[in-house]
C-alpha cells in the first residue's frame, strides 16, 4: 500500500496505544491485535457478548480444564447449554442432545450448570459496563448493548478504546473473555460482536453498512425467524441485498409492518435507542455482614462507606440520581426497601448518606440485619444536580468540601482522603 494514503485511526487492543500508521503489529508492544477503521473515533453503539459464557466461567475456576473440551449441560433435559471453543471444533453446539454431543466429542468433560455462579459473574460484568455509561441494556445473562455517545469528554478517549479497555479489564478481573461489536446502531453492533468470536473486536461503519449486509441471509435481521424466512424464501428472497433493491411500499404491501422493518434494517437504518432496564436505571452498593448487625452506629458507618461508593460511581458515569433507596435484609432473609425522592437530583455522598440515615432511623430497633445497601434511582443529567442550598448553608459547605475531596481523590487516588465517618466517627454531625 502506498504510504501517501492517510491511515485510518487505529489502536492496539493489548496496550491500547493509538497507531499512527497502518501496520501488522503494534509499534509499541508488538501485538498483532490491532483495530483500524475510518469511522473508529465516531462510532458509539456497542454490543458485548461473553465468549462460551458458562464454559469460560468453569474453566476459570478449574485451570486443569484449560486445554480440554468442556460441555456445560445435562441436568433434566439432557441437552448442551454451551461448550467451549475446543469442543466446538468437534462439532458440539448449544441445544444439542447430550448423547449426540458425546458422540461427536467423547473425551469432553461434562459439567452441570451452576446458575447462581453464572448470574454472579454476569452481574459483575454488567457493573463494569455501567461504570462506563448508564446506557446499558442487558439482553441476556452474558450480553448487553452499550451507548457511549457523548462520553468522550468523561473518559478522555473515544468509545472504541473505552470498550477495548473494558474487554481487557474483564479478562484481568473476572477471568473470562468477551467479544465486542462496535457500530452506529444496535442492529449492526449485535451482528458485529459475533463476527470475530472469541476475544473479537469488530467494527461496522456507515460507509460499508450496505455492502456488508448485502450478501447476508435475511435471517440475520431481527424478527425474521424460521417461519418468516420460509415465507420470504417462497417469494424468492434470501439475501438482504435483494431487500435493498425493493421499494418500501412494495415490502409493506407484502409483509405489513414487518415489511417496513425489512426495508429499514436491510439498509442499515435502525434508530432504536439503547434503553437501560429498570434494574440498570439505578446505581447502588451494598454490604453483606458475616454476622448479623443490629448496632445502629455500625450500620451508619457502613452506610457512609457505601454512600461514597455510590457517589463515586455516579460521578464516574456522569449521572445524578433523584431518588435515594435504602435496602435492608434481616437475618431471616426478609428484604425491605425504603425510598425518598429528593428535591433535586444528587451526585453527592453526603446527601445520599444523610437521606439514607433518615430512612434507616425508622427501621432500626430490635432487628438485626445481614445486609445493608444504598442506591439512587431516577437517573438524570447531572447539570441540575445539587444546586446551592439557600436555606442550609452547612449543606452547601459540605457539598463544596466533597467537591474538593473528589479533586484530591482524582489526583492522589481513592485512599488519599477519608471522611470522619469512615474513620470510625459514626454520627452525622449537624
Ligand atoms: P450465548 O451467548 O448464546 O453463547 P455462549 O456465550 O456460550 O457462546 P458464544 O457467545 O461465545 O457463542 O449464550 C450465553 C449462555 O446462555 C451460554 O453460555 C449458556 C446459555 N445458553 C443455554 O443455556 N442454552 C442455549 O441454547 C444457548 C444458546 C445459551
Ligand atoms: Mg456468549
Ligand atoms: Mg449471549
Amino acid at each position: 500500500m502506498s504510504t501517501s494514503i492517510p491511515s485510518p485511526p487505529g489502536f492496539c487492543r493489548d496496550c491500547l496505544t493509538p497507531q499512527s500508521e497502518e501496520r501488522k503489529r503494534c509499534g509499541r508492544c508488538g501485538s498483532p491485535r490491532l483495530v483500524y477503521h475510518a469511522e473508529l473515533d465516531r462510532l458509539a453503539i456497542a454490543h458485548i457478548d461473553c465468549d462460551a459464557f458458562y464454559a469460560s466461567v468453569e474453566k476459570r475456576d478449574d485451570p486443569t480444564l484449560a486445554d480440554k473440551p468442556v460441555i456445560i449441560g445435562g441436568g433434566k433435559r439432557g441437552v448442551v447449554s454451551t461448550c467451549c471453543y475446543i469442543a466446538r471444533i468437534h462439532g458440539v453446539r448449544s441445544a444439542m442432545p447430550m448423547f449426540k454431543a458425546l458422540e461427536a466429542c467423547p473425551e469432553a468433560v461434562v459439567i452441570k450448570p451452576d446458575m447462581d455462579k453464572y448470574a454472579r459473574v454476569g452481574r459483575q460484568v454488567r457493573t463494569m459496563m455501567q461504570e462506563l455509561t448508564p446506557l446499558v441494556q442487558p439482553l441476556s445473562i452474558d450480553e448487553a448493548f452499550l451507548d457511549l455517545s457523548g462520553t468522550e469528554l468523561l473518559h478522555h478517549e473515544p468509545p472504541a478504546r473505552v470498550l477495548a479497555r473494558l474487554a481487557r479489564r474483564i479478562e484481568a478481573e473476572v477471568g473470562i473473555t468477551v467479544s465486542v461489536g462496535l457500530s452506529y446502531c444496535k442492529f449492526l453492533a449485535k451482528i458485529a460482536s459475533d463476527l470475530r468470536k472469541p476475544r473479537g473486536f469488530a467494527v461496522i461503519g456507515e460507509t460499508e453498512a450496505l455492502s456488508f449486509l448485502a450478501p447476508r441471509s435475511v435471517t440475520s435481521i431481527w424478527g425474521v425467524g424460521k417461519a418468516f424466512a420460509a415465507q420470504l424464501e417462497a417469494d424468492g428472497i434470501r439475501t438482504i441485498g435483494q431487500l435493498q433493491t425493493m421499494e418500501e411500499g412494495d415490502l409493506m404491501r407484502r409483509y405489513g409492518t414487518l415489511g417496513q422493518r425489512l426495508y429499514r434494517l436491510s439498509r442499515g437504518k435502525d434508530d432504536r435507542r439503547v434503553e437501560p432496564d429498570e434494574e440498570a436505571r439505578s446505581i447502588s452498593a451494598e454490604t453483606t455482614f458475616d454476622d448479623d448487625v443490629s448496632n445502629h452506629d455500625e450500620l451508619v458507618r457502613v452506610l457512609r462507606r457505601i454512600s461514597e461508593k455510590v457517589a463515586a460511581r455516579l460521578k464516574k458515569s456522569g449521572v445524578a440520581g433523584h431518588t435515594v433507596v435504602l435496602k435492608l435484609k434481616t437475618g431471616d432473609f426478609r428484604q425491605r426497601t425504603r425510598n425518598r425522592r429528593l428535591e433535586d437530583p444528587t451526585q453527592l455522598a453526603d446527601r445520599i448518606f444523610r437521606t439514607g440515615v433518615t430512612l434507616l432511623e425508622k427501621e432500626t430497633g430490635a432487628d438485626a440485619f445481614r445486609l445493608i445497601g444504598i442506591g439512587v434511582s431516577d437517573l438524570t443529567d447531572p447539570a441540575r444536580a445539587d444546586p446551592p442550598d439557600l436555606v442550609d448553608e452547612q449543606a452547601t459547605r459540605r457539598a463544596r468540601a466533597e467537591g474538593a475531596m473528589d479533586l484530591l481523590r482524582n489526583k492522589f487516588g481513592n485512599k488519599a482522603i477519608e471522611t470522619g465517618y469512615t474513620f470510625g466517627n459514626t454520627r452525622p454531625r449537624r
